[in-house]
């Protein structure tokens, strides 16, 4: 059976809440199947969640891995295409860490590319209303290091990736710019979907001029 590893965070740098935590458990709720989806929300941590996504692809053997993280003050879900292997946090993780320009996997390469069909997720979930793009830098905190994990983990075939998301309406910071939780979590679930059903990613122009 196909199976699908979704995952989120928990709460860090002193906000209450994370969505990408909430829209994993919210899709997860709603799943029909036929498809089997593990679901799982990862702590903050360097220590600890790149080990529980290993273990995750490890037990579950999954066919597609997403994993989603909050990118506050982002207006629209970023589907990521680059991983670095690169480690500089410029905030504490939730253990205090704070590790600075050190690889995320030793003897790794620099960087890897999200096997996703990234620019397909990012069609239909625009076209679904919600507003998305490829985004070229998923940051060099714990995100970025569990990105790159899924990728040296999860080996082609399995298809993995990244999806950072806004902050939720539900509890922006005043003024922040944000997207409605349900929003967040259909756009999870088309990433899914589309991850799922599209094996090669549609070849239509896209980057960035700088
Ligand atoms: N966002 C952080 C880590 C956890 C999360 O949800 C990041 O972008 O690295």
């Amino acid at each position: 059976m196909t199976t699908v590893l979704l995952t989120g965070f928990e709460p860090f740098g002193g906000d209450a809440a994370n969505p990408s935590g909430e829209a994993v458990h919210l899709v997860a709720s709603r799943w029909e199947g036929p498809e089997l989806l593990v679901t799982a929300v990862l702590p903050v941590t360097f220590a600890g969640a790149a080990t529980r996504l290993r273990e995750l692809i490890a037990e579950h053997r999954p066919d597609v891995v997403i994993a989603a993280g909050l990118a506050g003050g982002r207006a629209a879900i970023g589907v990521e295409r680059v991983a670095v292997n690169l480690v500089d946090a410029r905030i504490p993780d939730n253990d205090g860490a704070q590790p600075v320009d050190v690889p995320s996997v030793p003897g790794a390469p620099a960087a890897h590319f999200a096997t996703l069909p990234v620019k397909e997720i990012v069609s239909r979930v625009t076209t679904a209303g919600i507003p998305a793009e490829v985004s070229y830098s998923a940051g060099t905190f714990v995100c970025n290091h569990v990105f790159f994990t899924a990728l040296e983990a999860a080996a082609a075939p399995v298809r993995a990736g990244f999806v950072h998301v806004p902050w939720s309406t539900e509890h922006a910071p005043a003024g922040a710019v944000s997207l409605p939780l349900r929003d967040i979590a259909d756009a999870l679930e088309i990433a899914v979907r589309t991850s799922i059903e599209v094996t090669e990613d549609a070849v239509v122009p896209g980057g960035t001029l700088h």
